[in-house]
């Protein structure tokens, strides 16, 4: 059932630096290597670039996009065996993709898990 207290574009949220992992891809595992990355979510996209910088010039130039990760059947829980860091949630794509995502303010990166679920929910419904 839509709640109508939100409005449609709560799929949708600014960029902010948030720390990245990505520890598998096409269900390999990976090295796992935290990187601070410009987060957005976009028209239930998930874009990661390298600074927020990169988010202005990738409109003007087609070498500069970020890494686009599509939420349609992905998972998004918290773990807390992946790593040592606190507040870290993961996301698996339904290609077989998983990354870490983490910040220390726990507030900042419950904003962002909750709006990634949602947005995962949602498509996975529709
Ligand atoms: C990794 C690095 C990561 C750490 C990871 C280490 O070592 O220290 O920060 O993850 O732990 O293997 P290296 O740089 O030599 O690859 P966390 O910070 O998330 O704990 P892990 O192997 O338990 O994932």
């Amino acid at each position: 059932i839509p709640d109508p207290g939100q409005p449609q574009s709560q799929n949708s949220m600014k960029g902010e630096y948030l720390n990245k992992a990505k520890i598998a891809d096409g269900g390999k595992k990976l090295r796992k290597n935290w990187t601070s990355t410009w987060v957005v979510l976009e028209d239930n996209q998930l874009l990661f670039y390298k600074e927020s910088k990169q988010e202005a010039l990738s409109n003007l130039k087609p070498g500069c996009k970020p890494e686009k990760v599509d939420l349609c059947g992905a998972i998004v829980e918290w773990t807390t065996e992946k790593s040592s860091r606190k507040h870290v949630f993961q996301i698996t794509t339904s290609c077989g993709q998983e990354f870490l995502l983490q910040v220390d303010d726990y507030p900042t990166i419950c904003k962002w898990h909750d709006a990634i679920k949602n947005t995962a929910d949602i498509l996975s419904k529709t």
